[in-house]
C-alpha cells in the first residue's frame, strides 16, 4: 500500500438493508498514521456502523472508503485483514488457549511478543496468575474470563497482529479510569506509526487525540480537538457535562 495505516472516507454515506433511513450521512475524514481519531457521540450515533465499514462488514451506499490511499473494493480480504486490526464493541474470544486467541492474527508471534502485547493491555497480571499462563483453557465465547478481562486480551489479540491501522470500539469504557490512562499511555509507543481510530464514551479517554469527530445521527456535526471543541461545538460541551 501506497501510505499504509491512512484511513480515507470521502462522502460515505450507508443505511442497513431494508432499512429506510439512512445511518451515516456524508462522512468525510482521514485518519492519519502517527495519529489517534476519536469518535464520540450519543447511544445510536452510527459509530460502530462506521467502524464496521472499514473491513468490510458492510458496504457503503455511496461514497468511497481508502485505506492506504487504495479504495476498499480494489483491496482484497487479506490485505484488508492484514492491516487492521479491530477490537469490536463486544469482544470474542475463542474455546482454545490464552495463546490461540493471542495469535488469531499472529500466527507466527513468539512468546515474548505475546507477553508484550499483554503486557501493553494491562493483562500480563491476571494471565501470569492463571494456572498454565498462556496455555490455560478459554472456553468458547470467553465466558470463564472477566468482561474487563475478555476486553483487554482482545487488546492484545489486536496488538499481537502489529497492524498498521487500529480500531477500537468502546475498548476503554468498561476499565477503570486509572487502568483506562495506563493502557492508552502504554499504547503509544506500539502505535506510534499506526493510524488510531478509538470510538469512545467517555471524554477523558480521548482528550489527547489529533482529532474528535462529533457524530450525532449519522453525521459529524463538529471536529477539532478537545479544546477546539470545547470552544465551538454545543454538542461536544453536553458530551463533556453529562
Ligand atoms: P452505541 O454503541 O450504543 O453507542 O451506538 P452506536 O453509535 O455504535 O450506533 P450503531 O452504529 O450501533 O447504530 C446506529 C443505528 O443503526 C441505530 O439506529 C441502530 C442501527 N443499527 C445498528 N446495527 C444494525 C443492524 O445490524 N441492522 C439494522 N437494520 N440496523 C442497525
Ligand atoms: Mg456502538
Amino acid at each position: 500500500l501506497p501510505t499504509p495505516g491512512t484511513v480515507e472516507f470521502k462522502n460515505v454515506s450507508f443505511g442497513y438493508p431494508g432499512a429506510e433511513a439512512p445511518v451515516l450521512n456524508d462522512i468525510s475524514f482521514t485518519a492519519k498514521p502517527g495519529q489517534t481519531t476519536a469518535i464520540i457521540g450519543s447511544t445510536g450515533a452510527g459509530k460502530t456502523t462506521l467502524l464496521n465499514l472499514i473491513p468490510r462488514l458492510y458496504d457503503a451506499t455511496e461514497g468511497e472508503i481508502l485505506i492506504g490511499g487504495v479504495p476498499l473494493a480494489e483491496l482484497g480480504r487479506d490485505t484488508i485483514s492484514r492491516n487492521i486490526s479491530a477490537v469490536p464493541q463486544r469482544p470474542y474470544l475463542f474455546s482454545g488457549t490464552i495463546g490461540s486467541n493471542l495469535r488469531f492474527g499472529a500466527q507466527n508471534a513468539t512468546e515474548e511478543e505475546l507477553w508484550e502485547a499483554l503486557k501493553v493491555a494491562q493483562a500480563d497480571g491476571f494471565v501470569a496468575e492463571r494456572e498454565g499462563q498462556l496455555d490455560s483453557k478459554i472456553s468458547q465465547g470467553g465466558t470463564n474470563v472477566s468482561g474487563g478481562q475478555r476486553q483487554r486480551l482482545c487488546i492484545a489479540r489486536a496488538l499481537a497482529a502489529k497492524p498498521s491501522t487500529y480500531l477500537f470500539d468502546d475498548s476503554f469504557s468498561a476499565l477503570d479510569v486509572n487502568t483506562d490512562a495506563r493502557l492508552r499511555a502504554a499504547l503509544a509507543e506500539p502505535t506510534k506509526d499506526a493510524a488510531v481510530i478509538i470510538v469512545a464514551q467517555r471524554v477523558s479517554t480521548i482528550t489527547g487525540a489529533d482529532q474528535i469527530l462529533v457524530l450525532d445521527h449519522g453525521e459529524i456535526v463538529a471536529r477539532g480537538t478537545h479544546e477546539q471543541l470545547l470552544e465551538t461545538s454545543e454538542t461536544y460541551q453536553e458530551i463533556v457535562a453529562s
